[in-house]
């Protein structure tokens, strides 16, 4: 049995991770320091768990988790483009100095894999889609620069150090559990919760930015196959965990009222800082190297999503 260590286990990634890891028979270990994570999202699995408040800033603490595992999913990090707008320092922190940290820690306690978060967001601006990892990357917010730095230092401790490493890149993760509360939340988060009751969203710019979003079931299966590949299909290496596909914010408003029910308008404010206009990953690296192939679309996992959302407001005002 494999000791499996998962970083912001209270995310809605992580959670989810969790679940699976518990399924395939791991023992599971997580840590968060509740930043961003709920306490909520892990209470129904908290007595499958050996779960540990841990602040990935405190290495002393961060040491002493590692001891014994065999595998992490590094998922603890703080997102979101504008709140890194806001605070870099913030996003430095939790971002790259945790991502260090772990990483030091795990060589350390010779720890098998570690597979990474990492963000489609690294791209950035360039105009060519689908991007493909061979693309040099181009990022432009601190959120990118921070998420693309732990890439790099992932693969330089597999060259370095040997210790094995992968990161996937996410593209725009949706699913249960994910917090709808802050304004930093994911758009497809805020959008569903505010339609479901009746309020209208917002859409930051002209609503013809497009993205790949990726429901989070397809994120659990490339994290199950990052953790299985052979060593010498995947250590160092960078992947697109997404669904190949993009679809603008006006045409997602479109598709969540004929999913919601919702009847009114859609209101409009001026870009965000630092946003991207276009993401579409190109699947070709993660089919040849890890048999990814993503397992749900973007319509049946909104369908899953909103009916999450739906029972947990009926659960909160039952
Ligand atoms: C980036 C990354 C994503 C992930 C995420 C973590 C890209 C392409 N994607 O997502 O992979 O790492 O960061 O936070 O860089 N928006 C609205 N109304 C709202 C909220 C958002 O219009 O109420 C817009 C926002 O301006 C953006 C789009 O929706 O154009 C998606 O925003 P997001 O915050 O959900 O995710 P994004 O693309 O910054």
């Amino acid at each position: 049995m494999s000791t499996c260590l998962i970083t912001g286990v209270a995310g809605f990634i992580g959670s989810s991770l969790a679940r699976a890891r518990l399924a395939a028979g791991d023992r599971v270990r997580g840590i968060d320091n509740f930043s961003t994570g709920k306490r909520e999202n892990i209470a129904e699995i908290l007595q499958q768990i050996d779960f540990r408040q841990v602040d990935l800033i405190d290495f002393s603490r961060v040491q002493h988790v590692c001891q014994g595992v065999d595998y992490i999913l590094h998922q603890a990090a703080i997102p979101s483009v504008p709140r890194s707008v806001e605070d870099p320092l913030e996003s430095n922190r939790a971002n790259v100095d945790a991502t260090v940290n772990l990483l030091v820690a795990a060589r350390e306690a010779k720890v098998k894999r570690v597979v990474y978060a990492a963000s489609s967001s690294a791209y950035g601006d360039s105009p060519t889609l689908p991007k493909r990892e061979d693309m040099l990357p181009n990022p432009i917010s601190p959120y990118a620069v921070a998420k693309l730095a732990g890439e790099h230092y992932m693969r330089a401790f597999w060259r370095c150090y040997g210790l094995e490493t992968v990161s996937l890149r996410y593209f725009n993760v949706f699913g249960p559990r994910q917090d709808p509360a802050s304004p930093y939340s994911g758009v497809l988060a805020l959008f569903i919760t505010r339609m479901l009751q009746g309020k209208t969203p917002t859409i930051f710019g002209d609503g013809q930015q497009s993205r790949d979003f990726t429901f989070v079931e397809n994120i659990v299966h490339a994290n199950h196959l990052a953790l299985t590949a052979p060593g010498q299909e995947v250590a160092g290496q960078v992947f697109n965990v997404a669904t190949g596909s993009r679809v603008d914010l006006n045409a997602t408003f479109q598709i969540l009222k004929k999913l919601t029910g919702y009847s009114g308008e859609v209101h409009y404010e001026s870009e965000r800082p630092g946003d991207v206009k276009h993401s579409q990953a190109d699947l070709s690296l993660a089919k040849k190297h890890l048999g990814y192939e993503p397992t749900v679309g973007l319509e049946e996992g909104l369908q899953q999503t909103i009916e999450w959302y739906r029972r947990e407001s009926a659960g909160v005002s039952a």
